[in-house]
């Protein structure tokens, strides 16, 4: 690597995963611009991007395994020592309580999915299928629903943003949290073009809504009663696409008998939207030629979240606003990020599996409970639980209580504190990654990224990582067993191919260990830089064996590749395209292929979520005597990106992390802008700084989300910087069938703070930012 040049990759900050090129100067990131040669992104860069520098170095970085001594400080050791001893422990556990004792915690994070394929090989090579991450704190009941109305929980619905002429959003704010390729762009192009509209619903008057043609500022947690109205306005209406849904679905009748005793007058009264507002916005769904809805944390993480999930599937299928250009899809996959488990439950909590994912709502009963199956070790990797599950105190207990838990991380984060073991794992750019959040349709990408910086001393890429730890347990044979694979790999793809094939038939035991084995073989063929994406050969085979023609379109490819040879092909393109390629291209019949259901249509009816329909009160929208605030417990913002960051100087604004309150409710407090104040729920309480925002609505608070680190300062004292939003949430506040958080409605009340201990916190605050 050169002195000081420009080099492709990918932005690890949101799931959209921009194409970036950075400047390395002697080895470190010093400039970031957007990578024009990026098929999906195009040059297209947030105002977040820029300060990847604060993520890939900095002072908080591991550099070298830590085991934990009894008085709770840490000691440095070997990567030799650290391997055996987690090995020696894993093994007893397993001895002791069976691999059904250890858990995953993560696995991936916003740009990197590389390590989840290595940790999930030696989890399930253990005898443990167990998994926590993000996803279930968001999106299983999505999936959930998405599994009964095209038959498997795989089955993922996209946006065409591009191409609509309604982009109808609920619960999300695109404009700072993005979620959809380009987004300004293309929120920009939709309020410049008088023939394209946007509905925007959210209870706060976002930088979204702020651009939207109707806004409609619903009671916080009232989005089922909205939604309801609106559904059951245009069944009254007879707006329904009937020739779609006579083609495409089946349980309309009963869909319909449900929605049409929505008393429609009551739910506006409900969701506190007049009934003028529901019709206009009947009015626009009618006139759209697409349209496409885009949802996110606001109804995901809000009161009634899987049923939500379902009004607004129902919403998109009744007006038949699917499988066209310009209206929701379902998208192809390379792998499928999540599973599919229908009617499967965890023992230790009588919980759900759903997408093969535990909620972390359940973690800390999991591990605290009583049930002879409980988790005894977690394995912690790229991810932060004790900042970003629910009921901080009861996770932090539960991470004291495992006999064994280790944390692989880039940075000493607030879990790993918690843990026997820490280890340093080098960044995402030093070292191979991708993603595997790929939600395009027509046209889908991929991205293949290898380091642009050499690892920092002391750290390992994941994919070493697991390779040690697979040999320490006597997982993974031996290099002389794994030599002939290699020769056949720099052979040719097709002696690989045999080779492995009649390796795999001959080791039966070492089927879960595939990721290991290809990185260890195949992986040594592959061009510089990208070993560790050897595991998606296999996935690159199924897709063009599942798609072929949209592989096809996708590469470009006619009569000269064969159909034998065209996963291969599209293998190739993925390693070596620097700037990302497309996988599959598909055209817009094809999406119905991409049901599961074998009649290939969209079963409308899920009798459960019709019956908890039925069955909502309107009474119950409304806040509660004790707690009189509902908490936005964890807003997007300019300058927050989950946990990824740790370095406060990163942040040009908003450094403590604001609490947001109307103007009328902070004077009712009696305090005033930028004042210190309490913030108590049932489950703990905190302090922030008061921001006097009219966005709000009166009686909305908003904390932002990915603050509450610990970060050393000069002296090395670690300070906190910021809210840790999850003291103040319960993990009992939750979805009945997912399980996820209703993290954007949590009960709270404001006191004011004294002058002594506000004025501490203003100290505090300016050595952390100094
Ligand atoms: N800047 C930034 N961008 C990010 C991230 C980040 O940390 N920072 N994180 C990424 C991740 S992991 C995710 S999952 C996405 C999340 O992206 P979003 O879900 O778009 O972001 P949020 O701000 O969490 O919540 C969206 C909106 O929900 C609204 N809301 C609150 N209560 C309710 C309600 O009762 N009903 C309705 N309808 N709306 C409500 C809030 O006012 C907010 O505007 O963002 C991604 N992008
Ligand atoms: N109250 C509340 N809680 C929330 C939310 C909310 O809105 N409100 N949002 C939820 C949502 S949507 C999400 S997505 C989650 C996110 O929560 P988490 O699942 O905890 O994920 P991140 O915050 O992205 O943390 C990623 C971790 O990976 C580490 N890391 C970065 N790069 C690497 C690497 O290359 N290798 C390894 N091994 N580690 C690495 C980072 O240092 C960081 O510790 O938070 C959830 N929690
Ligand atoms: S939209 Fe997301 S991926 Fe793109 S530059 Fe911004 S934070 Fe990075
Ligand atoms: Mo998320």
């Amino acid at each position: 690597m050169s002195a000081q040049a420009w080099h492709k990759t990918a932005c690890n900050l949101c799931y959209i995963n921009c194409g970036i090129e950075v400047m390395v100067d002697d080895g470190r990131i010093a400039k970031v611009r957007g990578d024009r040669d990026n098929p999906k992104s195009q040059g297209y860069l947030c105002n977040k991007a820029a300060r990847i520098p604060f993520y890939a170095h900095h002072r908080d970085r591991l550099t070298t395994p830590l085991r934990r001594r009894s008085d709770g400080t840490f000691e440095a050791i070997d990567w030799d020592v650290a391997i055996a001893e987690i090995a020696a422990k894993l093994r007893a556990v397993v001895e002791r309580h069976g691999g059904k004792s250890i858990a995953l915690y993560g696995g991936g994070g916003q740009g990197n999915h590389a390590g989840g394929a290595y940790v999930n090989a030696v989890l399930r090579a253990l005898g443990s299928r167990h998994v926590f991450n993000a996803l279930s704190q968001e999106k299983t009941g999505d999936f959930w629903v998405n599994g009964h109305l095209f038959g498997s929980q795989t089955c993922h619905t996209a946006e065409d943003v591009h191409h609509c002429d309604l982009l109808f959003v609920i619960g999300a704010n695109p404009w700072i949290a993005h979620g959809f390729p380009n987004a300004r762009d293309q929120l920009n192009q939709i309020r410049k073009d008088p023939d394209r509209k946007l509905i925007v619903i959210d209870p706060r008057r976002t930088e979204t809504a702020e651009m939207a043609d109707l806004h409609l500022a619903v009671r916080p947690g009232a989005d089922a009663f909205l939604l309801g109205a609106i559904l059951a306005t245009l069944i009254e209406r007879d707006a329904l696409d009937h020739d779609f849904l006579a083609l495409h679905t089946e349980g309309f009748p009963e869909v319909e008998a449900a929605l049409r005793r929505i008393p429609i007058e009551e739910w506006a009264k409900a969701a506190d939207i007049p009934l003028p507002e529901i019709d206009r916005c009947a009015d626009m769904i009618i006139a759209a030629k697409a349209m496409t809805v885009r949802v996110e944390l606001g109804i995901q993480q809000g009161v009634n979240s899987t049923l939500n999930s379902y009004l607004e599937k129902l919403l998109i299928m009744l007006t038949g606003s699917f499988g066209r250009k310009g209206t929701n899809q379902l998208h192809s996959w390379l792998q499928p990020l999540w599973g599919n488990s229908p009617n499967q439950t965890f023992a230790p909590t009588d919980t759900e599996v759903i997408a093969g994912l535990l909620p972390p709502n359940l973690f800390a009963q999991a591990v605290l409970g009583d049930h002879p199956d409980r988790l005894r070790c977690v394995w912690v990797d790229s991810s932060n639980p004790a900042n970003t599950a629910a009921n901080t105190a009861e996770v932090e207990k539960a991470l004291q209580a495992l006999e064994l838990c280790v944390v692989v991380d880039v940075a000493m984060t607030e879990t790993a504190r918690f843990a026997h073991y820490v280890l340093p794992a080098s960044s995402q750019y030093e070292k191979c990654e991708f993603t595997l959040f790929n939600f395009e349709f027509p046209t889908n990408y991929f991205h293949v990224r290898p380091g642009v910086v050499p690892p920092l001393q002391g750290t390992l890429p994941e994919p070493e990582i697991y390779t040690r730890l697979a040999r320490a347990l006597g997982l993974l044979p031996g290099d002389n067993v794994l030599a002939p694979l290699r020769e056949a790999a720099l052979r040719s793809r097709a002696a690989f191919a045999a080779a492995f094939r009649s390796f795999m038939a001959d080791n039966p035991a070492a089927a879960p260990l595939g990721a290991l084995l290809l990185y260890n073989t195949l992986g040594e063929s592959l061009p510089a830089g990208t070993a560790a994406a050897a595991p998606l050969w296999g996935a690159a085979l199924a897709c063009a064996k599942r798609a072929p023609e949209a592989v096809r379109r996708a590469l470009g490819a006619g009569s000269e590749v064969s159909d034998k040879e065209l996963g291969d092909a599209l293998f190739d393109a993925m390693v070596t395209a620097r700037s990302g390629t497309a996988i599959t291209s598909h055209t817009y019949e094809e999406v119905w292929s991409l049901i599961s259901h074998p009649d290939r249509k969209v079963h409308l009816a899920i009798p459960a979520l019709l019956e908890w329909l039925g069955k909502l009160d309107p009474a119950t929208a409304g806040p509660a005597k004790d707690y009189p605030f509902i908490l936005a417990a964890g807003q997007r913002r300019m300058f927050n990106a989950n946990q990824i960051f740790r370095d406060p100087a990163w942040r040009r604004d908003d450094p403590d992390g604001a609490l947001l309150v109307n103007t009328k409710d902070l004077a009712s407090l009696g305090a005033t802008d930028g004042e210190w104040i309490v913030v108590k729920s049932a489950a703990g309480h905190i302090v922030a700084r008061a921001k006097a925002d009219d966005s709000m609505r009166e009686g909305q608070l908003a904390l932002p989300h990915g603050y509450g680190q610990s970060y050393p300062t000069r002296d090395g004292e670690r300070l906190n910087n910021g809210p840790r939003v999850n003291v103040l949430t319960d993990s009992d506040n939750r979805d009945p069938i997912a399980g996820t958080p209703y993290h954007k409605h949590v009960a709270v009340r404001l006191e004011k703070l004294p002058a002594t201990e506000a004025a501490a916190l203003e100290a505090m605050s300016r050595r952390i930012h100094g």
